[in-house]
């Protein structure tokens, strides 16, 4: 289990131009025969040394000619072949057993169908190869398969060829004309539903569009279409971008261990972000089809026309695509409210990663698994980095450069710091010291001091950066960093865009005749912890005059942070009516009802624990659990008026209903805290015509955990018993019960018919949503609740590794809770890590963890 180092980077010895894969499709005996026309790249005579796992060698021939076994060396990940020549013709026959492949890396079948994933570097289970990403070559797939079967036979590119074979079978042939990497390499074969449609590019080529769904859920892809013909004209619209292909397909499947995956022109995705129909979705799971769809779609040009050198470089086109795909969503729907929901993912999860023992910059040095490095930070914060150079550079230098960087690297596998470059160049900005931000992990935090000069009437506000040390990273530089301010006084509002570079740093405003109040960090505009404790006062102010709506937002949930970890250490505390006050302007204020529901909603647990040092998680709870019946009871009223002015109304799926649902639903939730609203449960659930207000009264039901929830829950299951991803909202909310009575329903639901963990989006709906949105019992004091996941995670360990990989994050991050609860988790930890067959993916992490 070696590690990989950024810096030992080599440009590979060889290229393949070429490569034709023949695929004769069989579950348990897949023949893939790939013809690849390689050359040495320059004169080091060195062995080719080909990627290969979990694959039966067949054969291996050069020009024509096989090899005996001694003319090569294999092991259980490479193939090494010396060569004497430098252009040549290499042939390798391999087999494969894509119904053993639990993993889901590779080819392996989903329900009936065959189909690939391929990033990270899942190719090397296919067949051997040069599984690196600046390997790029254009690929011909000819695909076999019984053809009653497998009716629809698809890879990347155009059909080239089709026909009808001997004994049933049947063949189609594709064709990529782009250089591809392997990762980007797709092939479906099932026999699907399909929906087509057209799209008509600005310079008026019509591209076919195709989503195939499992048979009978046709009328659940309509939504997905309409969001992949916006993403196109989006993309146009905001950065000239085209697509570049005469055809697009998504293939909904059902086991699938990522959301989706961009493989050019035939995207594979997880059903559960392309399927979606006023009954079985929820209002966020029609915005996550749309933002996904176009995240994928986004891909074709930051992730697949140009490409990254080497998995280091992955937020090259992660970070940038998420952003993106931000800015898609936000300009689709409430800017405001996007933007606030990206806040409190990062908040909420990605500080935590920054924290843990799993911190890497989002250009990380050092890889074991790359699958591990599918992270929050990649990801997430590699967006809130492109946002800095946005807000930096400003709309119209950063679209200059991103027209450079095409204009530069198309059709090449580049890095971060050529991104960086080219928007640098484009706009005459220095982005040097910014770099910064790609080397170094850890959330930067700041400490904002106030000053106020009466008889100079100068306001000067002082800004300092802490990037702490780690222990991988003992000396942490200065960042670049923009900080947009507010400053509001009786007389107006003034709005700046500071550029902090130095530990600290001091900026003076002129002819104040009073403090202002200010509103830091607007709009979130960099991804930092803040220290800014300012007046309960302020921050009432804060939530109904900032121009900016993340800092009205903001306010508010400091105001409620504040008041919980008051709570959290005196228990006897009493809440004021401050609170009360604030929260009674908003609910009668006429603000976007998505706004309010925002405002309304209580930081999360997750974002709480991160500001509490060895916290007890019960302790937590327990004051937040105050907060929030204080709020019901002190607002009961209004939170009442607000319910009733939108329940039962008929469903629409605009975004004024969505708008409004959020709301009764956030006001649901209060109520349903004081038992004298119980009944709203029941009433809403028996009249609800959708899945939103369906399932908003399946968690309120779930919190109250009496014979209630047994009857829906059985209710519910009744109605949906065929509908996997509404089943998996079934296992969800069962595993959020907020009752020792938990962990017997946990153990009945493992051994439910449905249950498998061998299906990610199954293992995740029980056995993540327990960890995740089960805090009291996850955390309960006897340590049941991280027995239940270790045991679980072991089983994970043999059958998918990735899977089992991403559910451990709540233990490894054990060092936030207190010590009794830290040695609880550390004996799972060190149980797992004895691990006869760990796979290298837990491995990593509890190497990591434990040393
Ligand atoms: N490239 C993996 C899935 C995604 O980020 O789109
Ligand atoms: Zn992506």
């Amino acid at each position: 289990n070696a590690a990989r180092i950024l810096a030992d980077y080599q440009a590979s010895d060889f290229s393949i131009s070429t490569i034709n894969l023949t695929f004769e499709l069989s579950d348990t005996a897949t023949i893939v025969t790939n013809e690849m026309s390689v050359s040495s790249t320059n004169n080091n005579h060195a062995d080719l040394v080909l990627n290969g796992e979990h694959l039966t060698l067949v054969s291996v021939s050069i020009d024509g000619v096989a090899l005996n076994k001694e003319h090569y060396e294999l092991t259980e990940t490479l193939l090494t072949i010396p060569v004497s020549k430098s252009d040549f013709s290499l042939t390798i026959v391999t087999e494969i057993n894509p119904v053993e492949n639990t993993a889901l890396e590779g080819l392996f079948k989903s329900g009936g169908a065959f189909c690939t994933q391929c990033e990270a570097e899942g190719f090397r289970r296919i067949s051997y190869y040069l599984d690196r990403p600046d390997v790029m070559a254009k690929f011909t797939t000819k695909i076999i398969a019984d053809k009653v079967k497998y009716p629809y036979l698809l890879s990347n590119g155009n059909k080239i060829a089709q026909g009808d074979l001997p004994n049933g079978m049947h063949f189609v042939t594709w064709q990529d004309p782009f250089l591809k990497p392997c990762y980007l390499f797709a092939l479906v074969a099932g026999d699907f539903d399909v929906l087509s449609d057209s799209y008509k590019t600005v310079s008026g080529r019509d591209v076919a569009l195709e989503i195939f769904v499992d048979r009978g859920n046709l009328f659940k892809a309509h939504h997905a279409m309409a969001s992949l013909k916006k993403s196109m004209q989006w993309d146009e619209e905001t950065f000239g971008l085209e697509y570049d292909l005469d055809i697009y397909m998504i293939v909904a499947v059902d086991f699938f261990n990522m959301g989706a995956m961009e493989n050019k022109g035939l995207n594979v995705f997880n059903s559960k972000f392309v399927l979606a129909d006023q009954k079985t979705a929820t209002d966020t799971d029609y915005f996550n089809v749309e933002a996904v769809i176009a995240h994928e779609y986004f891909h074709n040009w930051t992730g697949n026309r140009v490409t990254c050198r080497d998995w280091f470089q992955l937020s090259l086109k992660e970070g940038l695509t998420v952003f993106r795909d931000q800015q898609f969503s936000a300009d689709m729907h409430s800017a405001a409210v996007t933007r606030i929901q990206n806040v409190r993912v990062l908040r909420a999860h990605q500080f935590a990663e920054d924290a843990g023992p799993m911190a890497h910059p989002i250009r990380p040095e050092k890889v074991v698994e790359m699958n591990n490095f599918y992270t929050l930070t990649v990801y997430e914060k590699g967006a809130e980095v492109i946002r800095m150079i946005h807000t930096l550079l400003g709309k119209d230098n950063f679209r200059k450069g991103m027209d450079l960087y095409f204009e530069r690297f198309d059709g090449m596998a580049v890095t971060c710091d050529d991104f960086v470059d080219a928007m640098a160049d484009a706009s005459g900005i220095n982005l040097q010291q910014f770099k910064r931000w790609y080397s170094q992990s850890g959330t930067p935090e700041l400490t904002v001091i106030e000053a106020y000069d009466e008889i100079k009437q100068v306001f000067s506000l002082t800004v300092k950066q802490v990037n702490a040390p780690s222990k991988v990273q003992p000396v942490k530089g200065n960042l670049h960093l923009p900080i947009k301010i507010e400053l509001i006084t009786d007389n107006g509002k003034a709005q700046h865009c500071l550029a902090l570079t130095e530990s600290e740093q001091t900026w003076q405003f002129k002819g104040y005749n009073a403090k202002p109040i200010v509103a830091f960090l607007s709009g979130f505009s960099a991804p930092v912890k803040v220290n800014f404790p300012q007046s309960n006062h302020e921050l009432a102010t804060l939530m109904v005059d900032a121009s900016d709506a993340f800092n009205r937002w903001d306010a508010g949930q400091s105001l409620l942070t504040g008041y919980i970890l008051t709570l959290v250490k005196e228990s006897e505390f009493d809440l004021t009516e401050t609170l009360i006050a604030a929260f009674a302007k908003i609910l009668a204020s006429d603000i976007d009802p998505a706004l309010k529901a925002e405002q309304l909603t209580l930081p999360s647990f997750d974002e709480l624990i991160d500001k509490l040092d060895q916290a007890d998680p019960i302790a937590l709870l327990d004051a937040i659990q105050k907060v929030r019946l204080f709020l019901a009871k002190g607002l009961t009223k209004e939170l009442s008026l607000s319910y009733q002015k939108f329940q039962g109304q008929d469903y629409k799926n605009d975004g004024q209903s969505i708008a409004e649902r959020a709301l009764k639903n956030v006001c649901l939730s209060y109520l349903t805290s004081l038992p004298e609203y119980h009944e709203l449960i029941s009433k809403q659930y028996e009249s609800s015509d959708n899945m939103t207000d369906t399932l908003a009264a399946l968690v309120g039901a779930a919190k109250i955990a009496n014979n209630v929830t047994d009857q829906l829950m059985t209710d519910f299951e009744q109605q949906w018993y065929e509908t996997p991803l509404v089943m998996d909202k079934w296992f969800s909310i069962q595993a959020g019960l907020d009752s020792e009575k938990v962990f017997s329903h946990l153990e009945s639901l493992l051994t439910h018919p449905l249950f498998t963990l061998k299906n990610p989006n199954r293992a995740r709906s029980l056995i993540g949503a327990f960890a995740q949105q089960n805090p009291r019992y996850f955390h309960c004091e006897s340590g049941k609740g991280y027995q239940f996941l270790a045991q679980q995670i072991k089983q994970l360990n043999d059958i998918n590794p990735q899977v089992a990989s991403r559910l451990i994050t709540p233990l490894i991050q054990f060092e936030r809770f207190d010590s009794q609860r830290q040695k609880i988790i550390k004996e799972q930890l060190l149980e797992l890590a004895a691990l006869p067959n760990l796979s290298k993916d837990l491995q990593e992490k509890l190497d990591a963890t434990l040393n």
